[in-house]
């Protein structure tokens, strides 16, 4: 018997009632094969399945988890704050404190709004340069995700000059032609677009670390240059920290790179595993928000007490400092470990890294953009991945997704993965 039937039945259940068996696409395991495990609990590092099995996991939930799974400060915040009732429909003095926390965090944030997703985040940050600046045009690079609104699942037009197309059904033509699509990291592109176009944008939104198509870094002076040419033409530049906020550090990817956006997206971390998103910035912009301002944008479940004490208690984990410093300490030790292993065994690897966030591509490096991470080896990665997961370590099901550490993984679980790996590329 499979050592993940139980897994496999409940699967095959799902996907007669929810489409795809799962409520997120990526968790279906089509870029890896095979069938997903279900949860039945997390603890630390390591996650169980409901056949028993555990993992080291570095998937984290997709970047939530940097404290680990159920920390007792999140679990006990949630706890007490659930006594109090789960939601309330009206301001609660977490709202308040949490959007103190982050302005603290992040100097860039002058005023924040909550909301409940990632998506949510991006999404209304777009509307709100957009009813800032009156201009309809939005430029993304490709390789960057930021959720799923219909004007950011678009993709490049026929030239890179040309303005965007659906990147998905229902996504209406007339709105993916307002979304300008570049490569990451390509100056020429930007400053020509910038060149015909610049007057017509209303914000750029990117990935200040893109980690949606693996990870790949910003190459020294491209931030700058979009910065000056985002403020020479009046455009809003969006930083999407939904992953890398609070995750790389107190105020995320924009200040390792000397970075200061108009406006941030946040969720993820700001929730402790519970449904969260938020966005903030330069206060002249946030006032053009409803109640106050004519861009409409609202939330049943936004600021909700329970995600707000859960957040909270994730930030005052976090705020010693320590733990950024240990999170460095393990990404430094897990890439160090996974790069021998692959060399020792003849198996191309580039594997990127910043901080606990890490990606190996099964081709030769350096990866910069999307082009470049399409070279990797899909197939060999897919065997990498069952090889590690049979063998009780759960990395991301696709290459194209960022791994992730937290601060429950211990030195030994990191070597323990590093054994493994060595075990598996010696197969592949
Ligand atoms: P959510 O709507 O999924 O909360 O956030 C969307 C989002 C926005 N911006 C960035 C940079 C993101 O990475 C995400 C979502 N991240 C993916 C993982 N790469 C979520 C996983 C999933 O879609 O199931």
């Amino acid at each position: 018997m499979s050592v993940r039937a139980i897994s496999e039945a409940l699967f095959a259940e799902s996907l007669r009632h929810i489409p795809g068996g799962v409520n997120s696409p990526v968790r279906a395991f089509r870029a890896v094969g095979g069938t997903p495990f279900f949860a039945h609990s997390a603890q630390g590092c390591r996650i169980t399945d409901v056949d028993g099995n555990s993992y080291i996991d570095y998937v984290g939930t997709w970047g939530p988890a940097i404290l680990g799974h159920a920390a007792p400060a999140i679990i006990g915040a949630i706890q007490e704050a659930a006594t109090r009732g789960t939601s309330f429909g009206i301001p609660n003095p977490l709202e308040l404190e949490m959007a103190l926390a982050v302005k603290a965090s992040v100097p860039s944030v002058e005023k924040v709004r909550f909301c409940n997703s990632g998506t949510e985040a991006t999404m209304s940050a777009i509307r709100l340069a957009r009813g800032f600046t009156g201009r309809d045009g939005i430029l993304k690079f490709d390789g960057c995700y930021h959720g799923h609104s219909d004007s950011l699942l678009v993709k490049a037009g026929s030239g890179a000059l040309t303005l965007g197309h659906p990147d998905s059904a229902g996504v209406p033509a007339d709105f993916a032609r307002h979304t300008a699509v570049l490569p990451f990291n390509d100056l020429e592109a930007l400053q020509g677009l910038f060149q015909q176009h610049g007057s017509k944008l209303a914000a750029v939104i990117l990935e200040v670390v893109p980690a949606n198509a693996g990870l790949y870094l910003p190459k020294p002076g491209f931030l700058e240059t979009l910065r000056e040419l985002t403020t020479a033409s009046g455009t809003l530049l969006i930083a999407d920290e939904v992953m890398t906020g609070f995750r790389l550090g107190p105020s995320g990817a924009q200040e390792i790179y000397g970075l200061k956006p108009d406006l941030s997206c946040f969720g993820k971390i700001i929730g402790g595993g519970l449904p969260v998103g938020a966005f903030g910035g330069r206060a002249d912009i946030m006032d053009y928000l409803a109640p106050l301002g004519p861009v409409y944008q609202a939330g049943t479940l936004s600021g909700n007490p329970l995600a707000m004490a859960a957040g909270l208690a994730a930030f005052k984990s976090l705020q010693s400092g320590e733990a950024w410093k240990q999170l460095e300490a393990s990404g430094r030790h897990l890439e160090a470990g996974m790069v021998e292993v692959a060399r020792a065994a003849g198996v191309e690897v580039c594997w990127q890294r910043i901080g606990s966030m890490f990606c190996g591509y099964f081709c030769r490096g350096p990866v910069w953009n999307l082009e470049d991470a399409l070279r990797s080896d899909r197939s060999r990665f897919a065997r990498f991945f069952h090889g590690m997961l049979d063998r009780g370590v759960y990395l991301a099901p696709s290459q194209f997704e960022a791994g992730f550490i937290s601060t429950a993984h211990s030195v030994e679980d990191i070597e323990q993965t590093i054994r493994v790996a060595r075990e598996v590329f010696k197969h592949l």
